[in-house]
């Protein structure tokens, strides 16, 4: 029988094999595009992962590879590197205590993307690289300062989740499937994202035009920013771990924009140089992803109540990120 050589598939790796490590590495491994890295600290852990996924990709019939690993060289010359390293926002002990705040995280997860950004830099610095680690936007300025890799090849997971999340609580709201309707939220992940309700839109309509004619229309708005600001803490309260699914969902997303040449106009944090006024700062923004990795930052013109917002947003970011620049750089 003619045997035929074996495809080459561009190679994902993944820091961190927690939830969404874990979470993601099994749906990139369904899609059979890429031979799978999973690192993280823990020993056995990754091991454990890489097994059970490899026997879901047996039953799919599908040909790539998955190994765990607790050694940072088998990260070399890596196309996609996707950050879950760190420590999540989960309650502790039983309900006491409320959810850690994201910046209450920035101390601990700095000292561990130091050590991912050296580990990168020394064996993939070629990688297109998603960072997942939160306070998100922080951790993502903190990574490309640290890796050295150029601007276009960082970017952090964010926007596109928080705006998945708004288009499912306005279609569960307004009646519509979520995939008819598109939102823009930008600026910070956290309590200051900044949803732009003028770029929404429901079936190809203007979302205030849409509700039209409805007296609830402030109410239905507020309600759905509301929730798509809390959801994050309200999936903590619930199951006492951090949400993982959609955000690696998200992920993985930007990754087959880059690894498909895409395309896609996806909402990440990227290092703003001028862009939106803002200087030396990763922000959530609406960017192109392909096969450069970020190949455009699209400019909103943003009026100045939103301008207002976004400003507020960006105060946040640069706080986080000047306490970086202390505690690390
Ligand atoms: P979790 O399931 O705890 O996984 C984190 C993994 O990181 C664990 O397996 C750890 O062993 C591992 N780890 C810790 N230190 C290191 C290190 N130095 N090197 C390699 N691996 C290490 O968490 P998770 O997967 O649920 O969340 C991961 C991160 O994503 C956390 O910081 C969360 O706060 C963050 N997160 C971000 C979003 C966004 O939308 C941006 C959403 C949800 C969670």
């Amino acid at each position: 029988m003619k045997k035929f050589p074996k495809k080459i598939f561009p190679k994902v790796s993944f820091i961190g094999s927690g939830n969404i490590g874990g979470t993601c590495a099994h749906l990139m491994a369904m899609k059979n595009i890429a031979d799978i890295v999973l690192f993280d600290i823990v020993k056995g852990l990754p091991q454990g992962k890489a097994l059970d996924i490899a026997a879901a990709i047996s039953i799919e019939g599908g040909e790539v590879s998955i190994t765990g690993t607790n050694t940072y060289s088998d990260i070399s010359d890596s196309d996609v590197i996707i950050i879950t390293a760190g420590l999540t926002r989960t309650i502790k002990d039983n309900n006491a205590k409320p959810p850690l705040d994201r910046a209450e995280l920035l101390s601990k997860n700095a000292k561990i993307i130091k050590k991912v950004a050296e580990n990168i830099k020394k064996y993939s610095p070629n990688a297109f690289v998603i960072v997942i680690t939160n306070p998100l936007d922080a951790m993502t300025w903190l990574f490309q300062k640290l890796s050295g890799l150029n601007r276009q090849m960082v970017v952090g997971m964010a926007g596109g989740l928080d705006s998945s999340r708004f288009c499912y609580f306005l279609g569960k709201e307004l009646g519509v499937s979520p995939k008819n309707i598109h939102s823009f939220i930008i600026g910070e992940h956290g309590n200051n994202m900044v949803p732009l309700i003028r770029f929404s839109k429901v079936n190809d309509v203007p979302l205030d035009e849409f509700l039209n004619g409805r007296n609830n229309r402030e109410e239905i708005i507020n309600n759905v920013i509301k929730k798509t600001r809390e959801a994050g803490g309200e999936i903590i309260k619930l199951m006492r771990a951090s949400a993982y699914f959609a955000p690696a969902a998200a992920a993985l997303d930007i990754a087959l924009s880059y690894l498909q040449d895409k395309n896609k106009t996806i909402l990440c944090s990227t290092l703003l140089n001028g862009e939106y006024d803002v200087h030396n700062l990763c922000v959530g923004v609406p960017v192109v992803i392909g096969s450069s990795g970020v190949k455009q930052i699209e400019e909103l013109n943003l009026q100045n109540n939103e301008k207002e917002a976004f400003q507020k947003s960006i105060e946040s970011i640069q706080t986080l990120t000047t306490t970086l620049k202390k505690i690390i750089l």
